[in-house]
């Protein structure tokens, strides 16, 4: 059997996106295909060191290595807008940005959001950014919805701490806990991951129970 695939060594590319509370985003995207590793942190602001409980004026943020072989830019872009209100009247901690990381990517994602604009009657939110500092949340928010099951967390060889964000394995089974993915994408994956037939029945049950599901912060 392979080992648990903790750690994927290949080149990446970073995507930075705010779509309100971080833990659904972190769920969507662990599980998109040619994403190798996320976490959620605070972006957009001016405070240093900004904690959840004293963000100041930043934003919940998710920050993507996706592999560019891959998936694109531009569909982790369609994902961003598929997966939230950009009209919701929101407040800082919410807000809906894309942050930036080259002129490619400044312009994919100016062309997407003037697409946007024609789809929508209510004016869109969502602000095109260049990426500043981005501060890693708590480690209690990482992999949040995979958090809330230790006894999985333990059979994969992970504890609260640095690895949880590190890991691709992590990654991907936070957003088949809550349903993402699809059943089809987690069977072709589960050798490559190195989980045990018994851990993927647990992990494909709760895929199924929740397929479809939006869970809210
Ligand atoms: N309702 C959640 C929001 C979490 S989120 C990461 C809470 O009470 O903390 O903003």
């Amino acid at each position: 059997m392979s080992p648990l695939l903790h750690d994927v060594d290949v080149e990446t590319k970073k995507a930075t996106f705010a779509l309100a509370c971080f833990w659904e985003p972190d769920a969507i995207y662990g599980a998109q295909k040619g994403v190798i590793r996320t976490r959620v942190g605070y972006c957009g602001g001016e405070k240093e060191n900004p904690t959840y409980k004293d963000l100041g004026d930043h934003t919940e943020t998710i920050d993507i290595d996706y592999d560019p072989n891959e998936v694109t830019y531009s569909e982790l872009l369609d994902l961003f807008w598929k997966s939230h209100d950009p009209t919701a009247k929101t407040t800082v901690q919410y807000m809906s940005i894309i942050f930036y990381h080259d002129q490619e990517q400044k312009k994919l994602a100016e062309e997407k959001l003037r697409e946007e604009v024609k789809k929508h009657s209510d004016p869109i939110l969502t602000k095109v950014l260049p990426a500043t500092t981005f501060y890693d949340a708590e480690d209690y928010h990482q992999k949040y919805r995979l958090q809330q099951h230790p006894s999985l967390m333990k059979a994969v060889n992970l504890e609260p701490g640095p690895k949880v964000k590190s890991s691709h394995l992590a990654a991907r089974l936070n957003g088949y806990v809550v349903g993402k993915g699809g059943v089809a994408q987690f069977d072709a994956e589960v050798k490559k991951l190195g989980l045990d037939e018994g851990t993927a029945k647990i992990v494909r049950e709760l895929l199924v129970k929740n397929e479809g599901r939006q869970l809210v912060c």
